[in-house]
C-alpha cells in the first residue's frame, strides 16, 4: 500500500518540474516497513480546497503533499489564511463543517475509531510496546507500565508514536473510505497528571488539536471520547492501567470521580467554544463503564453530575456544545429508557463485540445473523430515548489476534492460524467476514468501527488482529468498499416480526429541540454522590473526598503554521492572525472550582484502593 501511494506521490513529483523530493529512511532497520514514511515536499499552487485526484498540501506548512484520493465526490477544503473557516466535505453526500448542519435521523454516522493512537493499546500498536518489553524488570502490559519502562525516554517515545502512527494522511483516507466521523479515545493525563501518576501529561492533547484541524479539512466530525479515567473505570489496559476498578468503586471511588467530573468540564469548556463546536459535536464522558462491579446506582448518579457539569456550560439547545454520550454500561439500551427524560442531547452508546460472545461454533453466516439481531433493540432505543450509536464494533467473529486479550495472552478454541492469515483468505472467507461487516453496519445504523488501523508488529513483521483493522479490510476484500453497501443488509435476513423500523423521530429533548429540563424524579432518584459506594460503603461519610477549591486551568488553543512555500527553498507564510479562543466557554475560566486534594490530607493511593480500608481526612 505504501508503495503505491508513493508511486502516485512520485507521479505528482514528476509533473510538477521543481518539486523535490525526500525519503526519510527509517532509522531502525529491524521496524516493520510501514514506518518508512515517504515525504514528497511540492511548491504550494495557491489552492485552499481540491476534488479527487488533487494534490493537498499538509496543514505543516512544511511543503509536503499529497494526493487526495475520494471517489465519492468529497472535497478537502483548507485556507492558510483562515484556518478556522468553512472546513471540507467527507463525501458528495456529506455535511461541509461550519457550513452545513448535521442532522440527526437523515444524516447517518459512518465512523471509525482512531484506537491506539493517544490512548495506546497494546494489540492496535505492538511495535511501540515491543521496544519496551523485556528492556526493563517492568512487566509492561498496559500504558502505565510502558511508561514506566521507557523512564526518560516517555516523551521522545510517546511523541514519535503520536507523530507517526496517525497522520493528516490517514484522515484524507478516512473520508475517501466513505467515512464521515472519527470517535478517537483520549485519555485524562492529555489534562494532567497528579502525583506519581508515570503517563505522559498534556501532549497527547497537542495531537487532539490537530486532528480537529484535520477533521476539519476533510469534513470529517469527531466524537471525543473519555476512554481512561483516574482511577479506570474499567480495569482494563486501555483504560490507562490494567488491574482494579477505582472510579465509583472503592475507598478513591468517590474523589476519582470528583476529580473525573472537573476534567469533563475541561474538555467541555473546550470543544463547545464557536470556533470547534461543528468539529467536535459530540463528547463521550466514560468509555466502557463497569456498571457490573460500579453498580447501577452510582453508574447513574455519576452520569446525572455529568450531564449537570457539561449542560452548565453549554446550556440548552441544538447549537449548545456537544451531545453527551453515555456509555450502556454492557447492559443493553433497553434499561436507559427514561433515563434523564426530558435532557437536552443526551445520547446512548452500545459495543457489542462477536469476538468476546465465547461463540465457539457459529459459522461467520451465523455470527452476521446474530449481528442483524441488534437492530431492532437499537432502532427501539432511537425513539425510546433518544440517539443510539454503535461507538465499538469489529468484524472478528473470534478473540484471534496478537495481544488482543492482553500482553501475553493466548486465545483458545479457535482456528487463530487461519483467521491470523488475512494474506491468506480464500474468496468465501472474505465474502463471510465482509457479511458481518456488512450486517453490523445496517444493524447499529450509526456506527464507528473500532479501528481505523492496526500497526505492524516488528516480531511478526505483517499486520496482526486483521478483523479489526477497517483500512486493511477495505484494501483487501472483508471490509466494503463502500459502507453505503450496508443498507438494507438485515432485511434480506431477518423475519418480518423480527424488524423494527426506526421513522427518524427521536424524542424532541434528544436533538435539542425541547427545553431540556429533566425529570425531577430522575435527577432527585440519580443525586450525586451516590449514597453508597461498592463493593461494601453503605457510609459515604468515611469516604475521602477532593475539594473544588482548585484554580481550573484551560487546554491550550492551536496554533497556525501559516502557508506552505510557494517555491522551491521559499519559507512558509506568516501565521495567520486568528482567533483560536481561550480554550473556556463560560467566563469561569480561573475559578476556583476544580477538584483537588485537601491540602495536608493522607489519601489512599487512588489507583490501588478498591478493597482498602477508607480513611476520612
Ligand atoms: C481519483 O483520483 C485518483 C488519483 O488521481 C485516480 O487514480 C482515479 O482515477 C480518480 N477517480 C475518478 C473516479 O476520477
Ligand atoms: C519477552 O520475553 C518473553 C519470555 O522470555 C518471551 O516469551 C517474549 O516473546 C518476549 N517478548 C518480546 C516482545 O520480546
Ligand atoms: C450548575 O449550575 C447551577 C446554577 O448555577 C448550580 O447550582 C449547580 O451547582 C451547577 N452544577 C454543577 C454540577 O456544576
Ligand atoms: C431500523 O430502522 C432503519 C431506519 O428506518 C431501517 O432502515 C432498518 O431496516 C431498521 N432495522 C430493522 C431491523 O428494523
Ligand atoms: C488485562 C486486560 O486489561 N486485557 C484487556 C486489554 O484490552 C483488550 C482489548 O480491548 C481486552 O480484550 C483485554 O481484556
Amino acid at each position: 500500500m505504501l508503495v503505491i501511494a508513493s508511486i502516485l506521490l512520485l507521479l505528482v513529483a514528476i509533473a510538477v518540474p521543481v518539486a523535490v523530493v525526500l525519503s526519510r529512511k527509517s532509522s531502525s532497520s529491524s521496524s516493520p516497513s510501514t514506518s518508512t514514511p515517504v515525504v514528497t515536499v511540492i511548491p504550494w499552487d495557491g489552492s485552499t480546497s481540491g476534488a479527487n485526484g488533487s494534490t493537498t498540501w499538509s496543514t505543516s506548512a512544511d511543503g509536503s503533499a499529497f494526493t487526495y484520493v475520494n471517489e465519492f465526490g468529497g472535497e478537502w477544503q483548507y485556507d492558510p489564511t483562515n484556518p478556522l473557516g468553512p472546513g471540507g466535505k467527507s463525501q458528495s453526500w456529506g455535511k461541509r463543517i461550519g457550513e452545513e448542519e448535521w442532522v440527526w435521523g437523515q444524516d447517518i454516522v459512518r465512523g471509525v475509531n482512531i484506537g491506539g493512537w493517544l490512548v495506546t493499546e497494546p494489540f492496535i500498536c505492538p511495535d511501540l510496546y515491543e521496544r519496551w518489553i523485556n528492556k526493563t524488570d517492568i512487566a509492561v502490559v498496559d500504558e502505565w507500565t510502558l511508561a514506566l519502562a521507557m523512564g526518560d525516554k516517555l516523551a521522545e517515545e510517546m511523541e514519535r508514536h503520536y507523530s507517526t502512527f496517525i497522520t493528516e494522511e490517514d484522515f484524507a483516507q478516512i473520508a475517501g473510505a466513505g467515512l464521515n466521523w472519527v470517535r478517537i479515545p483520549i485519555g485524562f493525563w492529555a489534562i494532567e497528571t497528579i502525583g506519581d501518576e508515570p503517563l505522559l501529561p498534556k501532549v497527547s492533547w497537542k495531537y487532539f488539536l490537530k486532528a480537529i484541524e484535520w477533521c476539519r479539512k476533510y469534513g470529517i466530525r469527531i466524537y471525543l471520547d473519555l476512554h481512561a479515567l483516574p482511577g479506570s473505570q474499567n480495569g482494563w489496559n486501555h483504560s490507562g492501567k490494567a488491574g482494579s476498578v477505582n472510579f465509583l468503586n472503592g475507598a478513591m471511588g468517590l474523589a476519582n470521580a470528583q476529580r473525573t467530573l472537573s476534567y469533563i468540564k475541561t474538555f467541555t469548556e473546550f470543544i463547545s467554544q464557536d470556533q470547534y463546536k461543528d468539529v467536535v459535536p459530540m463528547m463521550g464522558i466514560v468509555n466502557e463503564i463497569l456498571w457490573a462491579t460500579i453498580g447501577e446506582t452510582s453508574v447513574k448518579s455519576f452520569y446525572s453530575a455529568a450531564y449537570e457539569t457539561i449542560r452548565n456550560v453549554t446550556g440548552i439547545g441544538a447549537d449548545k456544545g456537544p451531545y453527551l454520550i453515555i456509555h450502556e454500561g454492557f447492559q443493553g439500551t433497553a434499561v436507559w429508557e427514561g433515563f434523564l427524560e426530558g435532557a437536552d442531547r443526551l445520547a446512548l452508546d452500545q459495543h457489542p463485540y462477536l469476538a468476546f460472545m465465547n461463540d465457539y461454533i457459529s459459522t461467520p453466516d451465523e455470527m452476521a445473523s446474530k449481528a442483524c439481531a441488534w437492530a431492532a433493540a437499537t432502532n427501539r432505543s432511537q425513539s425510546a430515548f433518544g440517539v443510539t450509536l454503535g461507538g465499538e464494533w469489529s468484524a472478528a467473529i473470534n478473540n484471534c489476534g496478537l495481544w488482543l486479550n492482553g500482553i501475553g495472552s493466548s486465545p483458545g478454541g479457535y482456528d487463530c492460524a487461519k483467521w491470523d492469515a488475512w494474506a491468506s483468505y480464500t474468496d468465501d472467507d472474505l465474502k463471510a467476514i465482509k457479511n458481518v461487516a456488512l450486517a453490523s453496519m445496517d444493524a447499529l445504523q450509526n456506527w464507528f468501527f473500532w479501528t481505523w488501523k492496526i500497526g505492524e508488529s516488528s516480531v511478526l513483521k505483517t499486520s496482526s488482529s486483521p478483523l479489526w483493522n477497517y483500512k486493511l479490510g477495505r484494501e483487501h476484500g472483508w471490509i466494503p468498499k463502500d459502507p453505503r453497501e450496508a443498507a438494507g443488509f438485515c432485511a434480506g435476513i431477518l423475519k418480518a416480526d423480527e424488524m423494527n423500523l426506526f421513522d427518524g423521530k427521536f424524542p424532541a429533548s434528544a436533538t435539542g429541540s425541547a427545553s431540556g429540563v429533566v425529570s425531577p424524579t430522575q435527577m432527585s432518584s440519580w443525586a450525586f454522590p451516590p449514597a453508597s459506594m461498592a463493593p461494601s460503603f453503605t457510609a459515604m461519610s468515611v469516604l475521602p473526598t477532593y475539594t473544588a477549591t482548585g484554580t481550573f486551568v484551560a487546554l491550550g488553543v492551536p496554533t497556525f503554521a501559516g502557508a506552505p512555500p510557494t517555491a522551491k527553498g521559499a519559507s512558509a507564510g506568516p501565521t495567520p492572525t486568528v482567533q483560536a479562543g481561550s480554550g473556556w466557554t463560560t467566563g469561569d475560566e480561573g475559578a476556583k472550582q476544580k477538584f483537588v486534594a485537601i491540602q495536608g490530607c493522607a489519601y489512599p493511593d487512588a489507583w490501588n484502593a478498591a478493597t482498602a480500608a477508607a480513611t476520612p481526612c
